[in-house]
């Protein structure tokens, strides 16, 4: 299937009731993104995965555009090392390519986090599985239909 495909029969399944948009233009990163959506960058959701140090698990953080993720706050918060999940990982448990990473649709599902300044904005943006495609959703509807659980992910 089509990676834009599930993302939109994940989002229509967990009723987040969002429209996909492809553009002709890149949105590969948070500032393509924010700039072809017309909104900030701290809008912009990062769908970032991260491989624990302990058991080699993986977790999904919804980072904020604005933000980098703090690895030592992440650290404090999930009580053991996260580093970024290498790309060929991302790729084999979320079924996206990074630069297309979407907060729904994984091939495996995984736990998901989300950074506590995307519920600032009244709706984000976030990849939907290509590095072209994007949707709105409120921010509260995001973290109830993932489940997230919000965090702080920098000062
Ligand atoms: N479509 C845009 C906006 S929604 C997007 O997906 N942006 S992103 O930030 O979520 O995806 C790119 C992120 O993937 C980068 O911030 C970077 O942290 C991460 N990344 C890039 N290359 C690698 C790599 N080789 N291994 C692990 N993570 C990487």
């Amino acid at each position: 299937m089509r990676s834009i495909e599930r993302v939109r029969l994940a989002a229509d399944r967990l009723g987040l009731g969002v429209r996909i948009l492809e553009l002709e233009q890149s949105t590969r990163t948070a500032a393509q993104a924010a700039d072809a959506c017309g909104c900030p960058v701290s809008a912009i959701v990062k769908s970032m995965v991260f491989e624990r140090a302990d058991d080699g698990s993986l977790v999904l953080v919804l980072v904020s555009g604005a933000h980098n993720a703090d690895l030592k706050k992440l650290k404090a918060l999930f009580g053991c090392k996260l580093r970024p999940a290498k790309a060929e990982k991302v790729r084999e448990q979320t079924g996206f390519a990074i630069g297309g990473v979407a907060p729904v649709g994984h091939v495996n599902p995984l736990p998901v986090y989300m950074d506590e300044i995307l519920l600032d904005h009244e709706r984000v943006w976030a990849a939907a599985g290509t590095p072209n495609a994007l949707f709105a959703v409120a921010p509260e509807t995001l973290r109830e239909k993932t489940g997230a659980r919000i965090i702080q992910v920098a000062d």
